[in-house]
């Protein structure tokens, strides 16, 4: 794979035009959980060893969507960029680097704010949760979401996006978008994009009730189990997961029915690099007050080394700084010329020169 993404246009083959490149996002909107991790960052690692050419981005224009105290906003990206160092992302095989320092992705996005419907935006249910009952209170920026979400994939022509469960919607308006234009403007420019969504872990549930996703803005902390938890939070959180009274099931169909049981072998399958098949083989019959334990301790195994290396990270932030304005301007080296060309295919007449 070669690191530029210029497409060989041809109208009858747009998708074989576009080399594989991967784009994704984490909102610095406050601790990372294990839906994160099990859902987006370990995915994340695995598609940098495949040797794709990976393009990791922080959010913080996302974050601003909902309020975040600055000095908090500013802690929580650099605890975030440790978050994906720990878990594995290598900065000189990805690009690692927080959305602001990129104007493109702001410059991108009002552009596709001309071209996405407000028809669309009004049908995107992370929206109607996220902004409740008072509609009326959220911010613009909030409605306006997935279009800078869409701009941060199509920014870099980016392919193949690995997220979890609940930003299909927002992957499959991207595609609106790109088709939208294209059309408009009687170009093949944008590529159609692929979700990445795969594994046992795409959609991790609270611990406190299975039908609801594992959420960092959850106001109970008991729901989830945070990548900072210590090793004996995280044994108590899965000590007092709800559950139901039988033992586990012998088959994947006799977890049907059983949200809270199915969501913990789940996360046992996805934590120990197995299919939820096999898991439910290493657990058939047993109890919960014996799962449980087995749970913990892999949950422990697994993410104790990562929350380690987090703490030691945060202690050099100049480090990670540094990490995030070599990811930056490498992103923006990509960047650049695909904002260029796109104003140039919208018409806005471009004579500085510089
Ligand atoms: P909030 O829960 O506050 O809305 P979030 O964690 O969903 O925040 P992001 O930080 O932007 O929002 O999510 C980053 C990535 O983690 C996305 O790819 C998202 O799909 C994935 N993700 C988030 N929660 C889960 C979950 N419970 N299970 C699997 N993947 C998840
Ligand atoms: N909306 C995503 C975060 C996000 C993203 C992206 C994911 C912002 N831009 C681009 C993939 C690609 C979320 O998880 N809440």
């Amino acid at each position: 794979m070669t690191d530029t993404a210029q497409p060989t246009a041809t109208k009858t083959d747009t998708a074989a035009a576009f080399k594989t490149r991967v784009f994704s996002g984490i909102q610095p909107s406050g601790g990372l959980t294990l839906g994160n991790y099990l859902g987006a960052l370990k995915r994340f690692v695995e598609l940098q060893e495949r040797g794709a050419e990976t393009i990791y981005c922080i959010v913080d224009l996302h974050a601003i969507t909902v309020w975040q105290d600055p000095a908090a906003l500013r802690r929580n990206t650099r605890e975030l960029a440790a978050g994906f160092l720990a878990s594995g992302i290598d900065p000189t095989r990805s690009i690692l680097f927080n959305q602001s320092q990129v104007p493109g992705h702001a410059q991108l996005a009002w552009i596709f704010n001309c071209v996405a419907r407000m028809g669309w935006l009004n049908r995107m249910t992370q929206f109607k949760d996220k902004a409740g009952k008072n509609r009326e209170n959220a911010s613009v920026g909030l409605f306006a979401y997935p279009t800078l979400m869409a701009a941060d994939i199509l920014l870099y022509h980016a392919t193949h996006v690995p997220v979890g469960e609940d930003q299909k919607q927002h992957l499959e308006l991207t595609r609106d978008i790109a088709i939208k234009f294209n059309h408009d403007y009687g170009v093949d420019w944008f590529p159609v994009v692929e979700p990445v969504i795969e594994g046992p872990a795409t959609r991790v549930m609270s611990l406190r009730d299975g039908t609801k996703k594992m959420s960092k803005s959850d106001p109970s902390d008991m729901s989830r189990i945070n990548l900072t938890d210590d090793a004996d939070t995280i044994a108590r959180k899965i000590r007092k997961a709800r559950t139901d009274p039988e033992p586990l099931p012998e088959t994947l169909e006799g977890l049907e029915g059983r949200p809270e049981a199915r969501n913990l072998v789940n996360i046992f399958a996805a934590l120990a690099d197995i299919t939820p098949e096999q898991a439910i083989r290493q657990v058939a019959g047993k109890q919960f007050s014996e799962f449980k334990p087995m749970l913990a301790e892999l949950a422990v195994e697994r993410l104790a080394p990562i929350s380690r290396r987090m703490a030691e990270l945060m202690e050099d932030p100049a480090e990670i700084d540094r990490i995030l304005g070599d990811g930056a301007r490498r992103a923006d080296a990509i960047a650049t010329p695909i904002l260029e060309k796109t104003y140039d295919i919208v018409g806005m007449l471009r004579t500085r020169g510089d």
